[in-house]
């Protein structure tokens, strides 16, 4: 019955995926994945074998088809990697990974893209059947936890959130002590990694001969990590390709429904601010929910906590409630102290966060200042009118924009790019779309930068006010 299965010769080649620890008068029971057929059998014998070992064993098969071995060989060296090579391959066949994204299958930058994140779904599947130890990094917020959502659901991994947007060298240290013994060890970075400031720690994975992979949509550093994925290598225009809308289609491609990644994708982008998906307001409350409460756990936080709020609707219905209230009252706070510019075309209102935000801490600057932008833009001052709202902390400047003001030119990211340009010394980054935007100050040089920037929408106005006359 077993014929050409390579088991009636009683001999097989493979890898040992698991151990069964069943000692019977000092017998060991292994899973072996057979490099002949990709499927796993069962071998006894006497020695100790860590799983991710490659071996060559000979027996005789018993009635239960487990083979009974009276030598069992441990490849080493160049034999192991052939067989190494040989068996991946061989599995990958067997997985049948779609050559177009699910969800946005004729986008250029996806079609681009798609070949590494084919391989990359490719090489996680393999991993999982071989029962390789996976480790996955997620960033904390509802983007990195929607892809972490979707890679746990079709791989057997640990999951620990992150919140620095680092992989520190200490970070990868403690990744080594934690699954560097083990069965070929495997880390996924998602939502963060891909800054040149990562590169120390990804250095120190390589040195210890663990694999890894990033998958990020932030602005890839000068000398991107080896093993990056990002929308960025194909377009610049790519941080909307959000990593857990990544991930969601890499989980997608090797066993995750279609319907269920689509929904994930979706709070995934509404996280993050994309447009790629039909995002509805079920998701954008979804999104707050989640980065709320991941602005509230500490690092280390694995997503069963996450899990269980999202299948309880009324736990999330009074978290909703919560996060929305201490956004009103942060920006009804913020309001107190707000200051306005008013010409005759437009008028810009600015407001310090400093008082009501806390960096990494539950409400976001930018949250805060979109609640006051809506509710200049819902009174009279705002309704139908040109307004630029700028909201600011110690670190950073943030700009909403209306469309009024759109209609005259304004664009938060060219404002970012000219502020970049003319106080480089003072700016360390900045950038965003037309109505939404953000420059990051050096500390202590805030309100610098934002006389600046108002000088800027001053002269603006004017060029338009003098071009009209
Ligand atoms: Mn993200």
């Amino acid at each position: 019955m077993c014929q050409g299965d390579g088991l009636s010769s009683g001999k097989v080649e493979g890898i040992v995926i698991r151990s069964y620890y069943t000692r019977i008068r000092g017998e060991n029971e292994y899973g072996v994945l057979i490099a002949d057929s990709g499927e796993e059998r069962r071998i006894v014998c006497k020695d100790i074998i860590i799983p991710g070992a490659c071996i060559r064993a000979e027996g005789e098969l018993s009635a239960e088809l487990k083979l009974i071995t009276h030598k069992v060989e441990v490849l080493g060296g160049e034999s192991e990697k052939a067989a190494y090579e040989i068996i991946t391959k061989k599995i990958g066949s067997t997985l049948a990974i779609p050559d177009k994204a699910a969800m946005l299958p004729d986008d250029l930058v996806m079609t681009a893209l798609w070949p590494q994140l084919k391989e990359a779904a490719q090489g996680l599947a393999v991993a999982d059947r071989l029962h390789r130890s996976v480790l996955l990094r997620f960033h904390g917020d509802a983007d990195g936890i929607c892809g972490a959502f979707a890679l746990t659901s079709v791989l057997h991994c640990k999951a620990f959130q992150q919140n620095s947007a680092v992989y520190s060298v200490r970070d990868a240290l403690r990744d080594i002590s934690l699954i560097g013994q083990e069965n070929r060890p495997f880390i996924i970075l998602l939502d963060f990694g891909s800054s040149d400031p990562c590169n120390e720690g990804l250095e120190l994975l390589r040195a210890a001969n663990i694999q890894y992979i990033v998958i990020d949509h932030h602005p890839l550093g000068k000398k991107p990590p080896e093993k990056t994925i990002s929308p960025f290598q194909v377009s610049e225009k790519a941080s909307k390709y959000t990593a857990g809308y990544l991930a969601c289609e890499i989980g997608c491609a090797i066993g995750l429904d279609r319907e269920r990644a689509f929904e994930l994708a979706k709070i995934a982008c509404a996280g993050d601010k994309s447009d790629i998906l039909p995002i509805v307001k079920e998701d954008v409350q979804k999104a707050m929910v989640l980065d709320y409460l991941a602005s509230h756990v500490s690092f280390g936080n694995n997503l069963d906590f996450y899990k269980s709020v999202m299948a309880n609707p009324e736990l999330f219905a009074s978290i909703a409630q919560q996060a929305e209230e201490s956004i009103e009252e942060a920006a009804q706070k913020a309001m107190e102290g707000m200051k306005s510019n008013k010409t005759p075309k437009l008028e810009t209102f600015i407001f310090s966060l400093g008082r009501v935000v806390k960096r990494g801490e539950w409400p976001p600057s930018s949250k805060v200042t979109t609640r006051i932008y809506d509710k200049i833009r819902n009174g009279p001052e705002g309704h139908g009118k040109a307004i630029i709202c700028l909201g600011y902390t110690e670190r950073s400047i943030i700009m909403r924009i209306s469309d009024e003001a759109v209609a005259l030119g304004f664009s938060a990211n060219t404002l970012a790019q000219r502020m970049k340009d003319s106080m480089a010394d003072f700016v360390d980054g900045g950038g965003g779309h037309v109505k939404a935007g953000a420059i990051k100050v050096k500390v202590g040089f805030v309100k610098e930068v934002l006389n600046e920037l108002s000088r800027e929408i001053e002269k603006e106005t004017g060029a338009e006010i003098n071009k009209k006359a």
